[in-house]
């Protein structure tokens, strides 16, 4: 085994700190909880990362998952290289946006207009702004462990970093917008129900990650979207999948695709900007309209579309979706490490399970499977710390958190899932 050394990730946080809340620009790469600092990356190609200590690791966060093909792409450098040559943004419509938007209405068919936005925050919230002046209504239903970035009215009951920090809701956000937030259970059909029997009338939207990512990876079960689809239809509700990490992920159609339901909204995020800044929402083209400047509903955004973004998206799209097999090869290597992962599990009698959709999935630390919220806190979050730090000494960066997924990608090899195999083998011994 390689000793890992982290001199210099340990002084550069220590001076990030300085200047940078927390030291980090966004809070779960800070690896609270971790004893560690976390590693500061310099520079990262194919199925790796590497730090500033020269420590090479085999990365399965991807940076949070738009890394689908692997880091430093030949084809997408190559694409940004050219694109750089003709400028970097112009604040102007182009030729570029009009494919995307094209490509993504052909791939997703609830998505007959899309309006390209920075991050998935950005998509979230503008989605729910529409969502609320199509509707004329103002209540929200969100699912406990749902995270939809950092919007106000969502940062009730957060997955993700507000999860891991706990922190249940956040401060600042003013009591007269989070009255308007419904907090309802993941795959619990008859609390939905009952939400609906109470406040049907008044409620705008309901928005949920169809596969959630953000409390480790908790897939939704096909009654309960199937449920959520019927009674927004019936009281004319809109449903709005949060599809930023799912999206292009899970398969091509994401995880419509794979359950055969048709939201009214869709928010993207993630790999449709190919590695760099980027949310987007669409839907159905009544809805869309409305959307200023054909209609009153507000929202704008100066790098919004920006042409290395579209450039980026682009070209990862275009390889996933004439690569059809690519998804199967994520399926069969996911699959690898999740069989090598549960064999250590029973081999060694920790106590954890895993959940896994194609190429997403988290090793729960807890004997009981996790479904929603209250299941995901039941786990043993110190263990995964434990874990997750035993794993990164063996070169394995995993997300330094129990309620994140960790993203297998194309360029991971046989060689690399052996070695994460092996490495989560000690792990797990090591453990007990
Ligand atoms: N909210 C992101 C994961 N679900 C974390 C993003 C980041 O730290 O970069």
């Amino acid at each position: 085994m390689v000793i890992m050394k982290f001199k210099n990730s340990k002084k550069l946080f220590k001076e990030a700190k300085k200047y940078i809340p927390g030291g980090v620009n966004s809070p779960v790469r800070a690896y609270k909880g971790i004893d560690t600092a976390p590693p500061f990356i310099s520079k990262a190609n194919g199925s790796k990362v590497y730090d500033e200590d020269g420590n090479e690791y085999i990365d399965f966060v991807g940076s949070w998952g738009p890394m689908i093909l692997g880091h430093n792409h030949p084809a997408i450098r190559e694409a940004l290289a050219k694109q750089l040559e003709l400028g970097t943004s112009y604040g102007a419509p182009t030729r570029l946006e009009n494919e995307m938007a094209r490509l993504i209405t052909e791939i997703v068919p609830s998505v007959e207009m899309l309006r390209m936005v920075n991050s998935g925050t950005e998509a979230t919230m503008s989605a729910l702004r529409l969502a609320r002046a199509y509707t004329k209504r103002e209540k929200i239903v969100k699912f406990a462990g749902n995270y939809h970035g950092h919007e106000d009215s969502l940062l009730a009951q957060a997955g993700s970093g507000a999860l891991t920090h706990s922190v249940a809701g956040s401060a600042g956000v003013p009591a007269n917008v989070i009255k308007n937030t419904i907090v309802a259970n993941y795959n619990d059909i008859e609390g939905i129900e009952s939400i609906f029997r109470h406040y049907g009338k008044q409620i705008a939207a309901v928005i949920l990650e169809p596969i959630s990512g953000n409390m480790g990876v908790v897939p939704a079960k096909q009654e309960f979207l199937d449920k959520l689809r019927e009674v927004t239809d019936q009281y004319g509700s809109l449903l709005v999948f949060d599809e930023v990490m799912t999206g292009f992920r899970v398969a091509l159609g994401g995880v419509q695709s794979l359950y055969s339901i048709k939201p009214d909204l869709t928010c993207f995020g993630k790999i449709i900007g190919g590695g760099l800044p980027v949310g987007a929402y669409g839907g159905k083209r009544e809805i869309m309209e409305m959307i200023a400047p054909s209609g009153t509903v507000y929202q704008a955004g100066t790098l919004s579309g920006n042409p290395l973004t579209m450039t980026a998206g682009l070209t990862t799209i275009k390889i996933l979706k004439e690569n059809p097999e690519i998804y199967d090869q994520l399926e069969e290597k996911a699959q690898k490490i999740q069989k090598g992962i549960e064999k250590a599990i029973i081999e060694t009698g920790v106590t954890a399970n895993v959940n896994r959709v194609g190429s997403m999935m988290t090793i729960f630390f807890s004997d009981n499977p996790v479904y929603d919220y209250d299941s995901a806190k039941k786990c043993d979050t110190k263990n995964y710390s434990k874990y997750c730090k035993l794993m990164l000494e063996m070169g394995i960066y995993l997300p330094p958190s129990q309620f994140e997924a960790f993203f297998v990608s194309y360029a991971h090899s046989n060689k690399d899932i052996e070695k994460t195999i092996k490495a989560n083998g000690f792990a797990c011994a090591k453990l007990l």
